[in-house]
């Protein structure tokens, strides 16, 4: 689940390999580009790790990080 700390939402993911984590990337960052709204990530190997802040409003959650929350959940649904 996201958590909700400094400032920014977080969660982590993981995948079986390393192809469905960058799947998974792929389908976000396809979403996110559509919502312009853009995720801080990483990833190794099958582990995504995203923390969703907006730097327009100076680094803080806002209902454009909790919308992108919600979508991301509706991918791996
Ligand atoms: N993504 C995030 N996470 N925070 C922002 O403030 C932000 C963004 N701003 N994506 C958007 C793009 C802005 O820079 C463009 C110009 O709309």
């Amino acid at each position: 689940m996201w958590k909700e700390e400094n400032n920014a939402l977080k969660r982590s993911f993981s995948f079986a390999n390393f192809v469905e984590a960058f799947g998974f990337m792929s389908q976000v960052a396809l979403l996110a580009e559509k919502m312009d709204h853009h995720p801080n990530w990483s990833n190794v190997y099958n582990r995504v790790d995203i923390v969703l802040t907006t730097h327009d409003a100076g680094n803080t959650v806002t209902e454009k990080d909790r919308a992108l929350a919600q979508a991301i959940d509706r991918l791996i649904k």
